[in-house]
C-alpha cells in the first residue's frame, strides 16, 4: 500500500468527521458531541495517518490537560524541569497549545501532511493567552547536565475545557489530546470533581489513552487521603478501555508548593517532579510499544464509538427526511388545489381564435373564395339561428378564479402547513426549532420572493405555450397540403353534392329549394364539429402542458429550495448521506490497515541479525 493511498483514505475520514463536527457545533445542544467528533478526526489525522505512513515513532507526545487554573502550566514546568510555561493566576489563561521539546538528541518534528492541520503553527514566540487556532513549538535549553529524562518526548501545555470561553478553543485541546501517547490529567484540590473535566477524562480513557493523574494544590498532609478519595470517587467510575480492560491510572500528588519549589522544579521541586516523571516513563516502556498502543487504541475507539459518533448524522438525516416529506406533501396539495380551482374550469378562450382559423382553412382558396362566399351567404340563416340558440342554451362560463389568485392561495396554504408542522415539532429537534424560529423572518418572505420571481417567468412561458400550441394546430393543417386540399375539396364536393341532390330531388324548382341553405349548413356544421374535436384535443393538451409547466416552473423549484432550506445553515442532505456511507467503511479499513502494519512491524525482517550496539543506561532519576 502506497503512503499516498493511506494519506487520502485517512484524510477523507478526518475531513468527514471534521465536517460533522462543524455541523454539530452549529447546534448549541450538540457542543459536547462536536468535541468528541473533533477528538475522533484528530485521532485519524494525528495518530493513525502518521503511523500508516511510517513516520518515526519519536517523539512521543505528553499532553497536560485539566480544568481552568488546575495547575497545568505548572505541571508542564515540572515535566520540563524548568520554568518554561506561563503559569498565571487568571483561570483559563492558556489559550492555545504549546509544545516543549526537551534538549537532547534531535528528533524531527512530524512531517505528516495534515498533522494538527486545523491549527496553524506559529514561528515566533507568542504569549500563551493568544486566542487563535495556532500552536507553537519551543525547544528547551540544554543545561549541560545529564540527559533529560523525557528526551524522547514532546510536552504539550494545553488550554482548559471549563471556562465559558473554552467552547471557542476546546477544539485545540482535542487536537493535542488525540495526539498524545500519555495524558497528564491535572485536577486541583478545589475543583477535582467538576463535571466537565471528569467527562473529558472519561472520553480520553474510552479513546484508550494512557493517563497519569496529577493532583494539585492540596495541603501536603492531606495528600494521601485526597489521592485515595480521588481514586474512589473519580477513577472508580472510569469507563473501560477499548480493549475491555479496566484502566489502571496512577495518581501523583503535587501539593501546595512554595515559590522556590515552583520556580526550580529540577532542584527544590524535585521531590514532586521525580514521582511524576517515573509514572510517565512507566507508561512508555519502549517507544514502539507506547506508539502501537496509542494507534491500536485509536482505531479500536473509532470502531466502537463510530456508530455513536454518527448518531447525530443519522438523526439529522431522519429529520431532514421528515422535512422533505412535509415539503413534498405541501407541494402535492399545492398542485391539487391549482388543478381543482383553476385548471379544471379553465377554457383557454384565447384558443378559440385558432379553432376558427382552422375552420376557415377548410374554405376554398383563390377563385374558390367566391364560391365559398356564396356558401357563406347561404349559411347566414343557419349562423343566426345557431348563435341565437347558443345564446339561449349555453350558460355563461362559471366565473373562474384568476390563475394568479389561485396560485397565491395555494402557496399560502403550502407555507402555512409547513409553518404549522415546524411549530408542532419544534420541541423534538433543533432542525424544526430553527425553522419555526426563522419562519416569519426568513423562510416565509424568502419563499414568497422566490415564488414571485418564478411566477413572472412562468407567466411568460404559459402565454408563449398557448400561442405555440394554437399556431402549431393551424400550421399542422396549413402545411399538410395533401390533407388540406383533400378536406377543402371534400367539403366542396359535399356541398355541391348536397346542392345537386336537392335540385335533382326537388325538381322543378320550388320553395323546396330552401333546402339548399339547410344542406350546406349541415355540411358546414359537420366540418365545424370535426375542427372543434381537433381543437378540443389540442386544448386538452394545452391543459396538461400547463399543469406540467406549473410543476416545472413553480412547484418543483420551490420544493427543491424549501427542502434545501435548512441546509443554508450548512447541513447538506447529500453530505450527511455520504458521511453515513463512507465513515463506517473507512474506519473498518483503518482497523485492517493498522493491524497489518503492526503485524509487519512485529515480524523481524529476514536476513542477518543487526549488529549489537550497547544500550545507553537510562538516566538516573533520584
Ligand atoms: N502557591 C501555589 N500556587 C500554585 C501551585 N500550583 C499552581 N499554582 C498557581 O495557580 C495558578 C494557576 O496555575 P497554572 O499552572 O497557570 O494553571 P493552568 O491549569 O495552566 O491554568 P489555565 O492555563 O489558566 O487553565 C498560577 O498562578 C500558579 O502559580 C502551587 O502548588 N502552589
Ligand atoms: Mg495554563
Amino acid at each position: 500500500m502506497q503512503p499516498t493511498e493511506h494519506r487520502s483514505a485517512v484524510g477523507q475520514l478526518a475531513d468527514d468527521l471534521r465536517w460533522l463536527e462543524d455541523h454539530c457545533r452549529r447546534q448549541p445542544d450538540l457542543a459536547a458531541h462536536a468535541g468528541t467528533l473533533r477528538l475522533a478526526s484528530a485521532l485519524a489525522r494525528n495518530v493513525i495517518g502518521p503511523f500508516l505512513e511510517g513516520q518515526p515513532t519519536r517523539p512521543l507526545h505528553i499532553a497536560v490537560v485539566g480544568g481552568a487554573g488546575a495547575g497545568k502550566s505548572t505541571v508542564v514546568n515540572f515535566l520540563a524541569g524548568a520554568k518554561v510555561a506561563e503559569a498565571n493566576p487568571q483561570a483559563g489563561f492558556t489559550r492555545h497549545p504549546t509544545a516543549f521539546l526537551p534538549p537532547g538528541p534531535a528528533f524531527s518534528w512530524p512531517s505528516y501532511i495534515g498533522f494538527l492541520s486545523p491549527m496553524h503553527r506559529l514561528t515566533a514566540d507568542t504569549p500563551a493567552d493568544t486566542d487563535e487556532d495556532v500552536y507553537q513549538v519551543k525547544r528547551l535549553e540544554a543545561t549541560g547536565g545529564p540527559a533529560h529524562p523525557l528526551a524522547g518526548f514532546v510536552i504539550w501545555d494545553c488550554p482548559d475545557m471549563t471556562t465559558w470561553a473554552s467552547e471557542g478553543y476546546v477544539g485545540r485541546l482535542m487536537e493535542v489530546a488525540a495526539l498524545a501517547d500519555v495524558i497528564v490529567y491535572v485536577a486541583s484540590d478545589e475543583r477535582y470533581n467538576d463535571e466537565v473535566p471528569t467527562q473529558f477524562l472519561h472520553l480520553l480513557v474510552r479513546a484508550g489513552k494512557a493517563v497519569v493523574v496529577a493532583l494539585t494544590k492540596m495541603r501536603p498532609a492531606d495528600a494521601p487521603a485526597f489521592i485515595e478519595h480521588f481514586r474512589q470517587e473519580i477513577l472508580g467510575r472510569l469507563p473501560k478501555l477499548p480493549s475491555g480492560d479496566t484502566p489502571a491510572v496512577p495518581v501523583v500528588a503535587l501539593p501546595q508548593m512554595t515559590m522556590a519549589e515552583r520556580t526550580d522544579p529540577a532542584g527544590a521541586g524535585a521531590k514532586y517532579r521525580v514521582p511524576l516523571l517515573n509514572q510517565i516513563l512507566v507508561q512508555c516502556e519502549t517507544d514502539e510499544a507506547a506508539r502501537v498502543r496509542t494507534v491500536t487504541n485509536a482505531v479500536k475507539y473509532l470502531s466502537t464509538a463510530g456508530a455513536g459518533l454518527l448518531e447525530v448524522a443519522r438523526t439529522d438525516l431522519a429529520e431532514l427526511d421528515a422535512w422533505r416529506a412535509t415539503v413534498q406533501s405541501g407541494r402535492v396539495a399545492f398542485e391539487d388545489r391549482y388543478r381543482r380551482q383553476f385548471l379544471s374550469g379553465e377554457q383557454f378562450r384565447r384558443f378559440d381564435r385558432f379553432r376558427d382559423q382552422l375552420t376557415d382553412l377548410l374554405e376554398l382558396p383563390g377563385a374558390g373564395r367566391l364560391v365559398s362566399g356564396v356558401f357563406w351567404a347561404l349559411r347566414a340563416p343557419y349562423r343566426w339561428t345557431r348563435d341565437y340558440v347558443f345564446g339561449l342554451v349555453v350558460r355563461p362560463d362559471v366565473l373562474n378564479l384568476s390563475e394568479q389568485a389561485v396560485l397565491h392561495d395555494s402557496l399560502k396554504g403550502w407555507l402555512d402547513a409547513l409553518h404549522a408542522e415546524s411549530l408542532r415539532r419544534a420541541g423534538t429537534h433543533s432542525l424544526w426549532k430553527q425553522i419555526a424560529i426563522r419562519f416569519d423572518s426568513e423562510l416565509g418572505p424568502q419563499a414568497r420572493d422566490r415564488f414571485a420571481t418564478e411566477f413572472r417567468t412562468f407567466e411568460l412561458k404559459e402565454s408563449e405555450d398557448l400561442e405555440d400550441a394554437g399556431r402549431a394546430l393551424v400550421a399542422g393543417l396549413a402545411n399538410n397540403h395533401a390533407l388540406l386540399y383533400t378536406l377543402q375539396g371534400g367539403k366542396f364536393v359535399l356541398d355541391l353534392t348536397v346542392i345537386g341532390g336537392v335540385v335533382y330531388f326537388t325538381w322543378p324548382p320550388g320553395w323546396l329549394l330552401l333546402l339548399v341553405p339547410v344542406g350546406v349548413s349541415a355540411t358546414h356544421q359537420f366540418a365545424e364539429l370535426a375542427t372543434r374535436g381537433v381543437a378540443e384535443g389540442a386544448r386538452h393538451r394545452v391543459r396538461s402542458h400547463r399543469e406540467a409547466l406549473v410543476t416545472s416552473s413553480l412547484s418543483a423549484p420551490l420544493a427543491q429550495w424549501l427542502t434545501e432550506w435548512p441546509s443554508t445553515g450548512g447541513t447538506s442532505f447529500e453530505k450527511l448521506h455520504q458521511i453515513l456511507r463512507r465513515v463506517p467503511d473507512a474506519i473498518r479499513q483503518m482497523e485492517d490497515r493498522v493491524a497489518a502494519k503492526v503485524k509487519q512491524a512485529q515480524t523481524p525482517a529476514p536476513g542477518p541479525p543487526p549488529p549489537q550496539t550497547p544500550v545507553p543506561p537510562e538516566p538516573p532519576i533520584a
